[in-house]
């Protein structure tokens, strides 16, 4: 077939609507201001979400936001805000056209629209999926970068704000200071507590404000911030993915997303302005979303960073293709059995075997092919996330769980190769907003002791308290010698014979 960007065929707008779109025929209202319009809320938020309003009805529109890319929001714009979902495994294929959006806007120069649209009474509910990075939390404090630069340029310029935080707080300030209608803060990213810390970030954004008394006021009598766990792996668009969609549907969507079937989403149900009938689409809606949460973080999350560094370094270009090596699907069985399944409590209604292996089919789709690259993007963001409280709850009897430090160390040999270690194109292919400090310790320390010491003093990405537990920083200076010497594999029968 021809590539889909030389096709002849007409655009998604022109498309016969097939009988399983999800375009809502009468446009509704909207009732949602999203930011981040990447590729996991256009599978997931706004998949449910229309499946709520062609069901159920209600002004639930979503008008989206790209914090920096213009590319989506241009494509969906061209094509009267449509776009196509392609749920792909070995066994099953579906397209979806969720029609729920009313604006597709991005990057900086759009933003006061985004504030005007924030301000109006008519949005209930502000939702985000700016990845972990994007919530610029500080190691150190455990709460806002102060230092950052978007967070030191938001607190100086009310009407343009850069970062998600502060887009938030100046929004809520607008609806303050006119009609102090309630509303919903809702994060739909992958943080543990992540409602509580996004409250706790805007808070402390508006405390540095010069008079943020009304505003505060506001934020704690009005507006609520929902926990939330979301779920399902979307990887970025490729050119087969175009290539498939445009099969499917027989016309060319400049902007199809590729997705597994599997989808979950737990919420509190803290709504102060009301909700899109999502409990009717599958939404679980429970005040123990913690509980799914670390599961969740850590089951899935913790181990698929594993997967992706070790798969990166044994040349994997996929997630399915580093979970078939037998030696990174012994790494994947001990991590999540030994070290992530005790350091937390199961939700009642699950049962962890169950889920795990779910967990193992969804890693093997090889049809939807997801990216070691993209997993091990940003890992300075992630890992803290996903394995500090493992790490602590573990050195509490005394003990390093080997495999997190293997994955520790199997990310630095990726992102900051010490000289002339060759870690492969995999591995150089991930971006990580902590590279040029990482590279920049990796080349003037000594050894690879001094360099895994400093990464935890030096670079502010993982806590204090993590950087005290001396033992595991020699053990992922361990691993990460054993990486350079040796490779990965070996690397891996040690952490093995350590177990
Ligand atoms: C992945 C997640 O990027 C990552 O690190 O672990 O994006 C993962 O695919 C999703 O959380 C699945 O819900």
């Amino acid at each position: 077939m021809a590539s889909a960007s030389s096709s002849n065929s007409s655009p998604l707008n022109k498309i016969t609507v097939p009988q399983n779109s999800l375009i809502v025929q009468s446009a509704p209202g909207t009732g949602i201001v999203h930011i981040g319009l990447g590729n996991f809320h256009r599978a997931h938020l706004a998949f449910y979400t229309a499946c709520a309003v062609r069901d159920s009805g209600g002004d639930w529109g979503i008008f989206g936001y790209s914090l920096r890319s213009t590319a989506i929001p241009e494509a969906m714009t061209n094509q009267d805000l449509l776009y196509s979902i392609v749920t792909i495994s070995p066994t099953s294929e579906a397209i979806d056209i969720p029609g729920i959006h009313t604006g597709a806007i991005g990057g900086p120069d759009r933003v006061s629209e985004v504030l005007a649209q924030i301000s109006l009474v008519s949005t209930k509910i502000i939702s985000l999926t700016v990845t972990e990075a994007g919530y610029l939390i500080s190691p150190q404090s455990n709460g806002l970068n102060i230092q950052a630069p978007e967070i030191i340029h938001d607190l100086k310029n009310p009407l343009s704000p850069k970062s998600a935080i502060g887009i938030i707080a100046r929004g809520l300030e607008l609806r303050a200071n006119s009609h102090c209608e309630p509303i919903t803060v809702m994060s739909c990213d992958n943080l543990s507590g992540n409602g509580d810390r996004t409250r706790q970030l805007v808070l402390e954004f508006v405390s540095l404000l010069d008079s943020p008394i009304k505003l505060r006021t506001y934020i704690e009598n009005s507006v609520t911030f929902p926990n939330s766990m979301v779920d399902r792996i979307v990887p970025g668009t490729e050119l087969r993915h175009l290539e498939l969609a445009e099969e499917r549907l027989g016309v060319h969507d400049l902007s199809p997303v590729p997705a597994e079937e599997f989808s979950m989403w737990i919420v509190e149900d803290n709504f102060a302005a009301g909700r899109p009938a999502w409990e009717n689409q599958g939404v679980i809606f429970t005040d123990d979303v913690a509980a799914y949460e670390l599961m969740k973080l850590r089951l899935l999350n913790g181990t698929h960073s594993l997967l992706s560094y070790l798969g990166a370094l044994a040349g994997q270009e996929t997630i399915p293709g580093a979970r078939f090596v037998p030696y990174i699907e012994q790494a994947v069985q001990t991590i999540l059995n030994k070290e992530f399944l005790p350091s937390f409590t199961m939700p009642p209604a699950l049962k962890a075997e169950d889920y795990i292996s779910q967990l193992f089919s969804r890693w093997s789709n090889t049809v939807l092919g997801d990216r070691t690259s993209r997993v091990g993007s940003d890992g300075s963001t992630k890992l803290p996330q996903r394995i500090t409280e493992p790490v602590l709850f573990h050195q509490r009897s005394g003990v390093v769980p080997q495999y997190i430090a293997l994955t520790v160390a199997a990310w630095l040999a990726c992102v900051a190769p010490i000289k002339g270690f060759d870690p492969g194109a995999d591995a150089r292919a991930m971006k990580d907003p902590s590279k040029e400090k990482l590279l920049e310790l990796a080349a003037v320390k000594s050894s690879t002791h001094e360099f895994v010491t400093s990464v935890f003093n030096e670079a502010a990405i993982f806590s204090t308290e993590l950087a005290q537990h001396l033992d595991f920083i020699e053990t992922i200076a361990m691993y990460l010698d054993q990486i350079i010497e040796n490779g990965i594999h070996s690397a891996a029968d040690l952490a093995a014979s350590r177990s």
